[in-house]
């Protein structure tokens, strides 16, 4: 799981775990308790003192509503895969209130991948994602973030779990047909850097 989930885990092994039935728990520790909760009936928590021994308190909380920042690439759009792809992130619970296809001129797409700049294969991948037009979108859903990368697979086709897109329709670790976000940060900035609020309708 993310560091984040860990360091959220770790506050509720310390804090809210030890409420009884009933308790109020406020702030922090009441986020902290709902992301352990879906984290819990997700995978498990690590450490043992939640997950299924949870309070029912606890393992009753849904899990957290999330947007994502999500790209169809070039090695979809021109397989004329769009519809085929967001048909997975529709099965999969994830829904798409915002979306545009676009060209990304070479300045967006080397802004868009600034953490990148210092990878090896950082040229390529910029060519390759101005070389045939994307598809942008907001996905929304329960735990969206992790579900999407879920859905997505691993970077590398070969790697990746049988049923994922990337498993699904990817040609290359490079032509690997779709981006998620990664962390709940990468999510909220790269939304920005391609929708405006008023263009994302949940
Ligand atoms: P991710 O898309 O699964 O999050 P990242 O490591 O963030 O993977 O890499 C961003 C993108 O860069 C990948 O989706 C892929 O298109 C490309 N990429 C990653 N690793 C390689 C590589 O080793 N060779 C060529 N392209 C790569
Ligand atoms: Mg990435």
């Amino acid at each position: 799981a993310p560091a984040g989930v860990h360091a959220q885990l770790r506050a509720v092994q310390q804090g809210a775990a030890g409420h009884a039935e009933g308790d109020v728990v406020e702030g922090q520790q009441a986020h902290a308790a709902y992301v352990c909760a879906a984290a819990a009936r997700r995978k498990g928590c690590p450490g043992g003192g939640v997950g299924l021994n949870a309070p029912q308190h606890l393992q009753d909380i849904p899990m957290a509503t999330e947007r994502t920042l999500s790209i169809l690439k070039p090695d979809a759009t021109r397989r004329n895969l769009t519809g085929k792809i967001n048909a997975v992130f529709e099965g999969a619970g994830l829904r798409i209130v915002a979306q545009r296809r676009l060209h990304l001129s070479q300045q967006q797409a080397e802004a868009f991948y600034g953490a990148h700049r210092e990878r090896g294969f950082f040229k390529d991948l910029v060519s390759f994602m101005v070389s045939g037009p994307v598809v942008v979108q907001v996905l929304e859903g329960a735990d969206a973030i992790a579900q999407n990368r879920k859905v997505m697979g691993a970077t590398n086709p070969a790697n990746a779990d049988a049923g994922t897109i990337r498993k699904l329709f990817a040609e290359s670790i490079e032509a690997n047909s779709v981006h998620g976000s990664d962390s709940p940060e990468a999510a909220a900035h790269e939304i920005g850097f391609f929708f405006a609020g008023t263009e994302i309708v949940g």
